[in-house]
């Protein structure tokens, strides 16, 4: 069955079974039945190459299987092929554990999961924690293929299992003064051996508006590749937020609160000039120290690799772009 949520431009193709996530060839036929029936109008946006070159990827099974009952499509990057397993599990950006891409996947081992609890606070009628498990059942899991573009100039396609934040931010309910969201991460300097040093402002802090949180894309993800999450790659909870770029989609979430004033994040409070609040992906507007008109796909290194153009929005506009009409994006870096 196909439930086409017009607002925000999804297709949900749902399944009353339980589909494993690694059933690609499943998707394509998926995608070949949508493309030819009630989604052809919203498919037909896509080149014919991209919606067909989607490859089969296998579970890594490296880690505890994450089941997902729903397949969601969300924007152009679904036809994409997903990154190797390999490449987004060894190449990451997580602070607390280094600063070399190689570190995370060599150090995270030490990041203790369970047990583990999301506070949920702030200006909301129904404050409360959230124990993982909890939070992991209170909405169906999704497999969303997503692009990642981080602010330094590659980009990754992870097929990331979540549901939309905003199913919890309903549950939660939040008042009439609250404005932006701000996420807390772990900062635990025993498991952390970067958790101290200078090079940022510890725990790291991520925010977003309220609406930006609300919005259908921005993912609560518990799991990639289906499995959970491997510990470099914010286990056990993170947010992917795919308009943005990668540095706004925190890692290992232990606090989420509501907030009437624009919170403090961990770059912008390192360099304000080079990292703002909103950070959407902009191939327009440079950083102070480098342009961000093109990527370097993951996995696609080597010396003759082409570059790719970088999308507004990171390919996303149709979907986010009214969220922005009227700003200044280059004032609202
Ligand atoms: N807690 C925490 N979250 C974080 C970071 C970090 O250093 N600490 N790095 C960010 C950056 S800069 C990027 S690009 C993405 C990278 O996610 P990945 O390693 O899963 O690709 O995580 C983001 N989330
Ligand atoms: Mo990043």
């Amino acid at each position: 069955m196909l439930i086409k949520n017009i607002s925000n431009g999804f297709v949900h193709p749902v399944s009353s079974e339980i589909t494993p996530a690694s059933v690609y060839s499943t998707r394509r036929q998926m995608i070949r039945a949508m493309a030819g029936g009630a989604a052809g109008a919203t498919l037909a946006g896509f080149a014919a190459r991209d919606v067909f070159s989607q490859t089969a990827t296998q579970r890594p099974g490296k880690l505890a299987a994450l089941a997902t009952t729903k397949t969601a499509v969300a924007g152009g990057v679904t036809m994409e092929k997903p990154t190797e397993y390999k490449d987004a599990s060894t190449y990451n950006n997580f602070y607390e554990f280094g600063t070399d891409k190689s570190d995370p996947a060599r150090n995270a081992h030490t990041l203790k999961t369970t047990p583990w609890t999301v506070e949920v606070e702030g200006l909301i009628k129904k404050p409360g924690k959230f124990a993982l498990d909890d939070l992991i059942k209170l909405s169906s899991l999704e497999e969303r293929i997503y692009r990642l573009r981080c602010v330094e100039g590659w980009s990754m396609v992870i097929p990331w299992i979540g549901y939309s934040l905003s199913e919890l931010i309903r549950k939660v309910e939040p008042q009439g003064s609250a404005k932006f969201v701000e996420f807390v991460t772990l900062a635990d300097p025993k498991a952390m051996p970067f958790v101290g040093s200078r090079v940022l402002d510890w725990p790291y802090v991520e925010g977003l508006r309220l609406d930006e949180a609300m919005h259908p894309l921005t993912l609560l993800s518990f799991g990639m590749y289906g499995e959970v999450l491997p510990s470099q790659c914010g286990a056990p909870v993170r947010l992917v937020v795919p308009w943005k770029y990668g540095f706004k989609s925190a890692k290992s979430l232990v606090k989420i609160r509501f907030v009437e004033k624009q919170p403090g994040t961990a770059w912008n409070k390192a360099a304000a000039n080079e990292y703002g609040f909103f950070s959407n992906v902009n191939p327009e507007v440079d950083h102070p120290r480098w342009s961000q008109a093109t990527e370097r796909r993951i996995g696609e290194d080597g010396l003759f690799a082409k570059k790719r153009k970088t999308l507004m929005l990171n390919g996303y506009d149709a979907q986010v772009g009214s969220m922005y009409a009227g700003m200044d994006l280059k004032k609202f870096f």
